[in-house]
């Protein structure tokens, strides 16, 4: 696995709009809001899925109807190309909720 380039860093966060870069930590980070804690917390075991399949977890927090998410990938110490797929899968889990 190999980090991503500033280059291709850049290209890909211009498709992830509601991401924060943390390029101190090598991170991105994302706030979702849902409903209510069942829609969270569905949301979450559909990317409980996705994580598995990837063989990618995130850092995440819940309460309620909020879900803060942080990815990085450890092997890397910084942000990989799977930081990016799991992140669009996020935002495409996200879309039937907003
Ligand atoms: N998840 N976020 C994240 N980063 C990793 O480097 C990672 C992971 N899940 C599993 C995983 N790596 C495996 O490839 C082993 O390195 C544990």
């Amino acid at each position: 696995m190999t980090p991503l380039d500033a280059e291709s860093l850049k290209h890909h966060l211009a498709g992830l709009p509601g991401w924060t870069h943390h390029p101190e930590r090598g991170a991105i980070s994302r706030s979702f809001r849902f409903a209510n804690f069942a829609e969270a917390f569905g949301f979450m075991a559909q990317m409980a899925a996705v994580s598995e399949r990837l063989d990618h977890h995130p850092e995440w927090f819940n309460v309620y109807n909020r879900v803060d998410i942080t990815l990085t990938t450890h092997d890397v110490d910084g942000l990989s190309e799977r930081d990016i797929t799991w992140a669009k899968a996020a935002d495409g889990a996200y879309a039937p909720f907003q």
